[in-house]
């Protein structure tokens, strides 16, 4: 009986002791997890040997995940499940992140290529000052077409999407603000119009686009434009890019009742795990060669000064994609409408998608 306690006793110290060591390594585990850096950006929108150059670089091991939304990104960040470090969401976001209070002031003594930075995208409204965020790329919302495919027709104006002409053959970019934004534009309303008789003509109007509308996609659109399963897209300016990349008998054009100009910036979550390391990630993406090279893969248009010189000047002198002032000038950027608000932007959005 003794010998049975002796060995009892015996399971439990070892026992003991094997969660002991388990608890140690995992301490551990979490100790080198200040050398991880977990990134959350836009599907298709980085160049990824930069992520190598800057692990090869820095040391640091980078976690990266995707989204395809602004409210996809606010969802998971809000929820807290998974800790970033690094988020790249764009300007109204960014406002809505600030009100909740989950984001980070930055350092900006840690961010010495911040002068690489065109004053014209700094300290605008969403982030006064750039306290929390800084530009990581900038465009348009407008419309791509075939003029192949869409023989002759213009797309000055947003009315010219609702032409019978185009049957089945326009795809749209699957964002609320996007799409509801520019159904808005064409009834000459702003895409932050909260008045609720504008949005319902907003919906009716879209109600009545959907014929044209063969369907409402993802990143999958640069692929399905560029191989003219469509004629015609509504499309961030950065993919037009890359789509004309692949097929250059396709053109770009921001209607002129106006239409969405929208930042892209970096920004560091409240809960970041490797704060310092989120700095660097930052300032290493500002550098000239890095954002220079990032542009270059992804298509968007930089806010970089000395990057976007060192772009050919058939991609820096496009003013398709870096507009003048005098086009600019007359886009609105997306305000941060107040959870409620932009929740009912989500369910006519989703009104339209369902009766497609
Ligand atoms: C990249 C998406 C860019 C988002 N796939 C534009 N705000």
């Amino acid at each position: 009986m003794k010998q049975l306690v002796n060995t009892f006793l015996a399971i439990l110290i070892a026992a003991f002791a094997l969660m002991y060591l388990g608890a140690w390594m995992n301490s551990n585990e979490g100790y080198s997890g200040t050398n991880t850096l977990t990134i959350y950006n836009w599907g298709d929108y980085i160049e990824p040997e930069l992520l190598k150059e800057f692990e090869t670089e820095t040391g640091i091991t980078v976690i990266y995940q995707t989204f395809d939304s602004n409210e996809a990104m606010l969802t998971k960040v809000e929820q807290g499940g998974t800790t970033f470090d690094v988020v790249i969401p764009s300007d109204y976001a960014i406002a809505k992140m600030r009100e909740e209070k989950l984001l980070l002031p930055l350092d900006h003594s840690k961010l010495p290529n911040l002068v690489n930075i065109d004053s014209r995208f700094m300290d605008l409204s969403f982030d006064p000052g750039n306290e929390y965020s800084v530009p990581y790329f900038w465009g348009t919302v407008g419309i791509i077409y075939n003029p192949e495919m869409t023989k002759g027709m213009t797309f000055d104006s947003w009315d010219s999407l609702w032409d019978s002409r185009l049957k089945n053959n326009i795809l749209l970019v699957d964002g609320a603000r996007e799409v509801m934004g520019m159904a808005l534009n064409s009834l000459h309303y702003s895409v932050n119009d909260q008045n609720e008789a504008h949005l319902q003509a907003a919906l009716t109007k879209l109600n009545k686009l959907s014929p044209n509308v063969k369907a409402i996609v993802g990143d999958e659109i640069k692929m399905l434009l560029a191989n003219e399963e469509a004629a015609v897209g509504i499309v961030w300016s950065g993919d037009a890019a890359e789509i004309m990349d692949e097929n250059d008998k396709l053109d770009y054009v921001v209607p002129q009742e106006g239409s969405n100009k929208w930042f892209d910036n970096m920004v560091i979550p409240r809960t970041a795990a490797n704060v310092d390391g989120a700095h660097q990630f930052i300032n290493f993406m500002l550098r000239p060669d890095v954002a220079a090279k990032n542009a270059e893969y992804v298509g968007y248009s930089t806010p970089n000064v000395p990057a976007l010189k060192l772009l050919p000047a058939e991609v820096s002198e496009d003013t398709r994609f870096y507009p003048p002032a005098s086009l600019t000038d007359r886009l609105e950027v997306y305000d941060n409408l107040g959870k409620r608000m932009l929740a009912h932007y989500n369910e006519l959005f989703l009104k339209f998608k369902m009766n497609k």
